[in-house]
């Protein structure tokens, strides 16, 4: 399927306000998310980018309790944590908001009213736990009791932590509330289910058959979720915190977290373009991309989509995606273990050195299979690449023309054979990094743009200016004009990856922003244009500090 659309809607899942964000956030889903959106920008395509906290759902209500805060206090302090390290880390959202937000309350609110009066729910009443002190439905976190597979005491109604069984509430042995401590009692009650059965047969059509093309974990997930046969999904709770379900008698639901949240990137594209959001959302020349964590593939991929179907006016994801997980030194990442790195606490570990981790993050992700973080890779990726080859390459090129030069970049003359390999092979990088970039293969694309990196190393190493210089200065003039063409390239090459690295080069340059476009051309620096002064680009990361964050990670919790 090779159609041409006019314009990119990129969302990326939309991160629980209950907690800040951590490597494995930021591998999965929002460094490549932006590397795509900046990649399109350059391109001069349009794109809009949307993010935002997702602040509803029980662990939040959970959390609130347990603190004795209310669940809005929880996600404010979370909601600007997470928006601030975005920020600081470069992510370009054309918009982060939040679902706790007016607009988006009306949005989904509308959004279940509709398909409501459609009829495109079925209702249905249930028994379920009730706690009669509280006076309310407990949801299945909220229940807690003995597993009935390994006899774990604090098992949850929806899963055993102890064995990780998933459980249903009514399987735990002496069920007991988490909130009042009483025996909870069954209770009938009503909820609203998405017959996910009837969407089936066109959903296995248009994945199965149409996306083909999807990457391989991502449709793998949706055949067998496909072929193991839909069930009907509830998409109201019995909860206080949340979007109140818009119809009579319905007092006390609200609806499902999972409802919810994906309007939310509808509410956030209103909220950003109110007159213009339409067009995002429902013109057949918009792609739709979702860039999500492999646990929210089957909500992205068959519940969100049969929710836009059974509206009938809004377009599907063009693709989604999905990336596996990053582990940490060997070990799941854990919140509640506090075994992450957090973005905040890098930053004040790291100052500045955004990009390393953007580099590290991208040259490593999770892209087909589990990939494992480690501070000696970290190192090693800093010192052996960063460092020793890209930073060592653009320095020595800067350093040399003010040498010999004054600063101004030299005219060309007449280029050997050699020269024109390497010229050549320049040219050859932008479309290799396009075809990896277009399939979302940004490990590869990053790869390319540090072989460019490479070649220009090799070229200094192969040419020697500086000897050359005592003898031939229009040699010299002519190796560094082209070292210096191959560095405004890479500041070209890097800027989706490493923004404020193609920054710090642009800066060195004296260029304030090149397009896409103009990837592989040996003119970007015209002859006599003066060059600022040089500065290190990264430098070296020492043991010790790697040291230190390996035992900080180790440290319990207190
Ligand atoms: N908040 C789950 C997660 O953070 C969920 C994503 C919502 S995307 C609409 O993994
Ligand atoms: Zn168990």
């Amino acid at each position: 399927m090779d159609k041409k659309f006019k314009r990119t809607l990129i969302t990326s899942a939309l991160p629980y306000a209950n907690g800040p964000v951590h490597i494995g956030h930021l591998a999965g889903v929002y460094v490549p998310a932006d590397i795509y959106a900046r990649y399109l920008r350059l391109k001069g395509e349009e794109t809009l980018f949307i993010g935002g906290s997702d602040e509803h759902g029980v662990p939040i209500a959970l959390k609130a309790k347990a603190e004795g805060k209310t669940p809005q206090e929880i996600v404010d302090r979370y909601h600007f944590l997470i928006k601030k390290s975005f920020e600081d880390f470069g992510i370009t959202f054309d918009i982060y908001s939040r679902t706790s937000s007016e607009i988006h309350r009306k949005t989904a609110a509308d959004f279940f009213r509709k398909l409501y009066d459609k009829g495109e729910f079925i209702e249905k009443t249930s028994e379920q736990y009730y706690d009669e002190e509280a006076k309310q439905f407990l949801a299945d976190r909220y229940i807690t009791g003995t597993c009935p597979h390994c006899g774990n005491e604090r098992a949850y109604g929806d899963q055993c932590e102890a064995c990780g069984t998933s459980l249903s509430p009514l399987d735990l042995i002496h069920p007991q509330s988490a909130i009042s401590g009483s025996i909870p009692v069954l209770k009938e009650t009503k909820h609203w289910y998405l017959p996910l059965d009837k969407h089936e047969p066109w959903l296995k059509e248009w994945i199965l058959n149409q996306h083909t093309e999807w990457k391989s974990n991502v449709y793998g997930q949706c055949k067998s979720w496909l072929e193991m046969g839909l069930q009907p999904r509830a998409v109201s709770r019995d909860l206080d915190w949340g979007v109140p379900v818009p119809v009579e008698g319905a007092e006390g639901k609200v609806l499902y977290v999972w409802f919810d949240a994906p309007i939310g990137y509808i509410s956030n594209t209103i909220e950003h373009s109110p007159d213009e959001w339409e067009k995002w959302w429902k013109d057949e020349d918009t792609k739709l991309l979702h860039f999500i964590g492999k646990d929210n593939i089957v909500f992205h991929c068959i519940v969100f989509p049969s929710m836009l179907k059974a509206d009938g006016s809004y377009i599907l994801p063009e693709n989604v995606p999905a990336n596996e997980f990053l582990n940490l030194e060997g070990e799941k990442i854990s919140t509640s273990r506090n075994w992450a790195v957090w973005l905040h606490e890098y930053l004040e570990d790291f100052p500045g050195k955004q990009d390393v981790l953007r580099y590290v993050l991208t040259a490593n992700a999770p892209e087909t299979k589990d990939n494992d973080f480690t501070w000696k890779d970290f190192q090693a990726r800093n010192n052996n690449e960063l460092v020793a080859v890209l930073g060592n390459f653009v320095n020595r090129v800067l350093v040399l023309t003010h040498k010999y030069f004054d600063g101004k970049v030299p005219a060309r003359n007449e280029l050997t054979d050699y020269d024109r390999e390497v010229v050549a092979e320049l040219a050859g990088v932008k479309p290799l990094l396009e075809s990896n970039l277009n399939q979302f293969r940004f490990r590869e694309a990053l790869k390319e743009a540090m072989n460019l990196a490479r070649l220009g190393n090799k070229y200094l190493a192969d040419t020697e200016p500086w000897k050359v210089a005592k003898t031939d200065l229009e040699r010299t003039a002519t190796i560094l004009n082209i070292s210096l063409q191959i560095t405004a390239n890479l500041a070209v090459a890097f800027e989706p990856f490493l923004p404020f690295t193609s920054e710090k080069i642009r800066q060195m340059i004296d260029k304030s922003s090149f397009r896409w476009e103009e990837l592989g051309s040996l003119d970007l620096l015209s002859a006599g244009h003066a060059l600022q002064a040089p500065k290190l680009l990264f430098e070296k990361i020492e043991d010790e500090a790697m040291e230190r964050q390996v035992e900080k990670l180790r440290r319990p919790t207190d």
